[in-house]
């Protein structure tokens, strides 16, 4: 597990105010954890980042936690009859060799499941992600205004 020294992160806040950070776990890199703002009463939270493979080898996103142990799940989303869906991934999220994938609203996200407090605008939520190969290691969201439709508003399938 390995993160970014506080003088590291204090010059990267310097050299871009809109709080670009990024963590790294062996080859991986991710950057920019961000997450939403959620409405009073909903019970999950959405977590979005950008994760770059700088290894030959593939990798997989497989589990983490939010805040203080806090259960996630790795959701994909798509339409399905016209409605927006979304399932948990059952494998995992696949990291491809020397490439990345990005996690966003609409597509694939981290789902933080059993929120008892509303996620606040301005607050640094952490967590942990947990790779096949790259082991565990801790981020930080940044919680974004509340925009778009809620991640709870969308129907879930399959749990
Ligand atoms: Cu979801």
């Amino acid at each position: 597990m390995q993160r970014l020294t506080l003088s590291a992160l204090a010059l990267a806040a310097s050299l871009a105010p809109a709080a670009a950070h990024e963590f790294k776990a062996g080859p991986l890199v991710i950057d920019h954890p961000w997450s939403r703002a959620t409405p009073a009463g909903a019970s999950v939270g959405g977590g979005y980042l950008t994760i770059r493979n700088t290894s030959d080898k593939p990798d997989r996103l497989i589990g983490g936690t939010w805040g203080d142990g806090g259960k996630i799940e790795i959701h994909e989303m798509g339409m399905a009859n016209g409605v927006m869906t979304m399932r948990p991934l059952p494998n995992g999220l696949l990291v491809p060799a020397s490439g990345s994938v990005e996690l966003k609203p609409g597509s694939y996200h981290i789902m933080m499941m059993g929120l008892k407090a509303p996620l606040k605008e301005g607050q640094s939520l952490k967590g942990t992600l947990v790779f096949e190969n790259a082991g565990t290691v801790a981020v930080d969201y940044a919680v974004g205004p509340l925009g778009g439709p809620a991640p709870a508003a969308h129907q879930h399938t399959g749990h």
